[in-house]
């Protein structure tokens, strides 16, 4: 532990008694359940509080985060300008159930940096938007077969309940119970980077697939980005059979560069959602697209979507000025510089033991895989060493840093991360890999 840092209170004791606590009144004492740690053991975090690219538990220990609220904060925690602009319109009302300018203000900034956009329909939630994209495209195909890939994940909408990955795949989670049989018949799965699996359901459903929905840069079964051609391919296969195709952006959108994946891509989709870093933390995501697509939902078409809190002054503030910090010149940069400098130095920190180690990242994304083979897709992650991630995350959270507490996540990190966050974290990942080798409990 360094001279400056105290050493870590490892018993969280204070950690346990409020999880306890919670478990009797919240389902599994968590509100989303990858929170409860199941899948890598230990008592779960309860935070006190965020600062910049750090987190604080009850129990006072400091921690490096790389969950940064799964992806939202990009500008790191407790932002300044951020926590001023929410707290200065909660002084005129947090939600009004009535259109502002805030809204408009958030819709054109973002659409001004995403060409493939014309239209766009704020939600609460990542999952409201791909559902209604989906409801969307399924109304202006007039089709009802959705194709997703497998691994990926879109949120908790029963057409999503199929081998997805994030938590489902935390939890081993194949289908969830509560989806009528009719309505998943209507999802089908390919595996990620395999186009020829999702030509041929092409070719078995020929006018009957609505839309495919992918994330562009897969992060839900671990990072696992497209294979060249992938995308494309996805591209030339949807407008060959009438198809259209959704990018879920929810992670990667403004967290690559300032705008949408798909313009550094060079693949344009017909719908896409967002969610985390345009809400700044906030509730707040999107969908939108062309406005012949978009012009379908209510009020102008009969596509229904609506929601008490979507677009509200408060959320929309956060968005504002989380873009407006964002789109300042150079941020991208020293963000995928450090970004390589810490994929590069746990590379290398892997390589000094004798333990197999595939670190894919992409951007500001990150996930280690415990595997000797490359992780291009579920199954490939699915036959990682999810027990040994475990134990390395168990290693590197009593070293003071925090990674997604799930083999099937992403490691992200934020502006506010550090040269000696990033040190830090590779000196820590050299000490957790060699006591992992030695087979030091
Ligand atoms: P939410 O409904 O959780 O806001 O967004 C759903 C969603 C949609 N699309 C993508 C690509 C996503 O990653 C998500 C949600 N991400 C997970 C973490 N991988 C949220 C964390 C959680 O479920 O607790």
């Amino acid at each position: 532990m360094s001279a400056t840092r105290p050493a870590l209170n490892k018993e969280r004791r204070r950690c346990r008694e409020i999880f306890e606590r919670a478990e009797n009144v919240l389902v599994g004492g968590v509100n989303s359940p990858v929170r409860a740690f199941r899948a890598v053991g230990g008592e779960p975090l309860i935070i006190a509080r965020g600062a910049g690219a750090h987190l604080y538990d009850v129990d006072g220990n400091e921690y490096v985060d790389y969950v940064c609220s799964w992806g939202a904060m990009l500008l790191g925690h407790a932002h300044p300008t951020v926590s001023a602009a929410i707290a200065a319109q909660a002084q005129r009302g947090t939600s009004y159930g009535v259109t502002t300018e805030l809204e408009v203000e958030l819709a054109s900034r973002i659409i001004r940096s995403a060409p493939s956009i014309e239209k766009i329909r704020f939600v609460s939630s990542g999952t409201e938007a791909t559902m209604s994209a989906i409801r969307l495209a399924r109304a202006f195909t007039k089709r009802e077969l959705i194709l997703k890939f497998e691994g990926c994940y879109h949120g908790h909408a029963d057409s999503f309940l199929s081998q997805a990955g994030s938590g489902l795949a935390t939890l081993g989670i194949a289908a969830s119970p509560g989806v009528p049989q009719v309505l998943a018949e209507l999802t089908l799965n390919a595996p990620y980077n395999d186009l020829n699996a999702a030509e041929r359901l092409f070719a078995r459903h020929p006018n009957k697939i609505a839309a495919v929905i992918v994330e562009p840069i897969a992060a839900n079964m671990g990072v696992v980005p497209p294979e060249p051609g992938f995308l494309a391919g996805l591209r030339d296969l949807t407008r060959k059979y009438g198809a259209l195709l959704i990018f879920d952006e929810v992670i990667t959108g403004f967290r690559l560069h300032f705008g949408l994946a798909q313009q550094l891509l060079h693949v344009e989709a017909d719908l896409t959602t967002l969610g985390k870093i345009i809400g700044g933390g906030l509730p707040v995501a999107a969908y939108g697209g062309r406005a012949e697509i978009m012009n379908q939902v209510a009020p102008l078409g009969a596509v229904y979507q609506a929601g008490t809190l979507s677009g509200s002054p408060l959320g929309m503030c956060a968005g504002i000025v989380t873009l407006e910090e964002l789109s300042r010149p150079g941020l991208y940069e020293k963000l995928h510089h450090f970004s390589e400098e810490l994929v590069t130095g746990v590379r290398q920190a892997a390589r000094e033991t004798s333990i197999s180690a595939q670190i894919n990242g992409y951007g500001s994304l990150a996930t280690i895989f415990f595997s000797d083979r490359p992780v291009r897709n579920y199954g490939d992650a699915k036959r990682s060493d999810t027990k040994l991630y475990a134990r390395f995350f168990r290693e590197m959270l009593d070293r003071g840093i925090f990674l997604a507490p799930s083999q099937f996540e992403a490691a992200f990190l934020s502006l506010a991360h550090t040269a000696e966050d990033v040190r830090r974290t590779i000196s820590a990942a050299r000490e957790s890999l060699a006591a992992i080798a030695s087979g030091k409990e």
